[in-house]
């Protein structure tokens, strides 16, 4: 093992609240696109645009088969060894009366897979739905969704999409009938204010924090890291690149995350 990782892993020895900060890159090695990556696109069109509220009124049934498609394959790919790593680490650290608290960006429930516990998922779930008009959050894990969207994840279908707003799934609660969206974060949107705040109280209290597979340029999850490094605290990132906020912390472990942060982990 270099002694850079050797030092690293005493520090975190030492920790008794790890704060572990997920992005894109660590479902990447599971066959899960980034987001600004190659993989970055669907059909023609850019991840990042579809993720707007904007796109989602000009064509609710494009933003939902890009959505479809991605449940699908959320739900057939599986957790690496960086998402085990990080739930064994859980476990074995909250056996000795020690906190970790996962935040990812991610939507695709892989750390939950894995057994991870603590967890706050920022930017919302592909497997939750929110309804547009009575704001009802439900968990919903079938694929498909509804039979209108069943060949969404075809990859052979054009960019125009056909399916009437009728057939898009709607709210069954007290008769609502109100259209559903996928319950995810979109750019524009706030994020909840309860998981902000218990987000930032980590930031506040953590000893030690992990920071992996994020090109850290979406706000305000960005700025987490850097602001646990202002207080002098470890920060080591896990990225296969440096990114916007490498030089913001201590450590910087170069690599495909299910070789680097296993061995972190396995203290
Ligand atoms: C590996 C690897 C391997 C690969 N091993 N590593 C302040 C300044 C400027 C702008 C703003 C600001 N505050 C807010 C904004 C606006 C906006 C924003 O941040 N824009 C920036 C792009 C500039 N933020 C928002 O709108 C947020 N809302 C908000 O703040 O409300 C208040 C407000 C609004 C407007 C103005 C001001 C305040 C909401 C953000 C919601 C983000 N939503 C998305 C899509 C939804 C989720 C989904 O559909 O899945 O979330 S965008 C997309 O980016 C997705 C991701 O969670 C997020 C982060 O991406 P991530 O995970 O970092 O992926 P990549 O692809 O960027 O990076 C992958 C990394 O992995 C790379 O570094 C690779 O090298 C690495 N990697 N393989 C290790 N094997
Ligand atoms: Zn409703």
């Amino acid at each position: 093992m270099n002694t850079v990782m050797k030092s690293f892993k005493d520090t975190l020895s030492s920790g008794k609240n790890i704060l572990i900060l997920t992005g894109s890159g660590i479902s990447a090695e599971s066959g899960v696109p980034t987001f600004r990556g190659a993989g970055g696109f669907w059909r023609t069109y850019q991840a990042t645009y579809l993720a707007t509220p904007q796109a989602f009124k000009a064509n609710p049934s494009l933003v939902w088969e890009f959505y479809e498609y991605r449940r699908d394959l959320a739900s057939k790919v599986q957790p690496n060894k960086a998402h085990e790593a990080i739930s064994n680490f859980e476990k074995k650290l909250t056996s000795q009366g020690k906190k970790v608290t996962v935040v990812t960006q991610n939507v695709d429930g892989l750390h939950q897979r894995a057994g991870t516990k603590n967890i706050y998922e920022l930017h919302g779930s592909l497997f939750k739905t929110q309804c547009t008009k009575c704001d009802n959050v439900e968990v919903n894990h079938n694929v498909p969704i509804c039979p209108a969207l069943a060949r969404a994840s075809l990859p052979e279908q054009d960019d125009t999409s056909e399916i009437p707003v009728e057939d898009l799934p709607h709210c069954q609660k007290n008769s609502c009938g109100g259209l559903l969206r996928p319950h995810i974060v979109w750019f524009g949107e706030n994020l909840d204010e309860d998981l902000l705040n218990k987000t930032e109280e980590c930031v506040e209290n953590c000893d030690v924090c992990l920071i992996i597979g994020t090109s850290s340029i979406v706000y305000p999850a960005a700025m987490f890291a850097p602001r646990v490094a202002e207080r002098g605290i470890t920060v080591a990132e896990f990225n296969l690149e440096e990114t916007a906020a490498t030089k913001s912390f201590q450590y910087h472990f170069q690599g495909p995350c299910t070789v680097t942060v296993t061995e972190a982990l396995d203290i």
